[in-house]
């Protein structure tokens, strides 16, 4: 099997580099451009553990797609190259369209603690506002100490609020040994940015600010850092970083709120160590219309992957 960081190898990796990110984004029409045109002739090298720009034949083996119809690769869109993935998500109820990867030393990286992220996607305008749905998680066997029954999977995860396709937090654990489909351990918080919203009408509405929305028919770069030990979620969008969303000791710990707020005393505890990655779309209820994003150049590792890394 060729391993994974061989397949993608137009990627580079950078520490943070917020003012470069900014100036780069403020060109984002230029670097998008350039980087559409022709990357063949790119050579920059992934540095990062895990990279992948959906440029093999077919998908990795060390990939697992939640469903081969709808987890695919597409040259419909790209932002590098000449394919993308393309995740298809059903909506009406539950439904998962992950690509999901095992974090072991094989794929890179051996069960991390803390991991830094990037990725570019697309999201379709088509049915925009229709419902909520996961497109980054991270997770992990639960800590013996955070009191959580044996073999509870905790949560970490980017997702898009439908109210106005926000950009949100959201940490979830499950376990269900009794198979009712139901978890035992139940916690899923939420931690958004300020807003208001009435389902009695759009007239009271207030959105978030501007650099939280996630747009649509566009590119845009997506960024994370997750610190198992210090119980730390952190999102940026397109170079800015989405402080009101951060989790971490100065929050507490703790978000918005949680379904159940008395496990865990609400607090974002992170697992063990992160085993697996999923990128995609999981959607959650039954008001969900389906969805189309697109997913390119994704790297993963032990620092930050720039958004501008592969302008070039
Ligand atoms: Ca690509
Ligand atoms: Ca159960």
């Amino acid at each position: 099997m060729i391993p994974l960081r061989t397949l993608a190898p137009i990627l580079t990796s950078a520490t943070p580099r917020r003012t470069a990110l900014a100036a780069g984004l403020a060109l984002a029409g230029l670097a998008l451009a350039a980087c559409q045109q022709d990357i063949t002739t790119a050579n920059p090298v992934c540095v990062a553990a895990i990279c992948e720009n959906f440029e093999s034949n077919q998908l990795a083996s060390h990939w697992h797609a939640s469903n081969s119809a709808r987890v695919s690769l597409s040259k419909e869109k790209v932002f590098s190259g000449r394919q993308a993935l393309k995740v298809e998500a059903t909506g009406a109820g539950y439904n998962r369209s992950y690509l999901s990867l095992d974090l072991t030393p094989e794929n890179g990286l051996d069960q991390p603690r803390e991991i830094y992220g990037r990725m570019m996607m697309y999201l379709q305008g088509d049915n925009a506002l229709g419902g909520d749905f996961t497109f980054l998680q991270a997770d992990g066997p639960a800590r013996a100490t955070s009191g959580a029954p044996e073999n509870t999977v905790v949560n970490y995860r980017g997702r898009l609020d439908g109210r106005f396709d926000h950009f949100m937090g959201n940490y979830d654990t499950r376990i269900d040994a009794d198979g009712d489909g139901k978890t035992e351990w139940l916690t899923d918080c939420w931690q958004h940015p300020d807003f208001e919203y009435s389902s009695a009408g759009a007239a009271d509405n207030v959105a978030p600010a501007k650099p939280y929305l996630i747009p649509h028919d566009q590119w845009a770069c997506v960024q994370w850092h997750f610190n198992a030990d210090q119980n730390r979620l952190a999102f940026w969008l397109n170079g800015e970083e989405l402080s009101a969303l951060t989790i971490d000791a100065n929050s507490g710990g703790t978000g918005d709120g949680c379904i159940d707020p008395n496990t865990q005393a609400g607090v974002w505890t992170g697992p063990a160590y992160f085993s697996q990655l999923h990128i995609g779309a999981e959607q959650y209820h039954k008001t969900t219309l389906p969805r189309t994003l697109y997913i390119d150049n994704l790297a993963v590792g032990s620092s930050m992957p720039g958004c501008d890394a592969d302008a070039d």
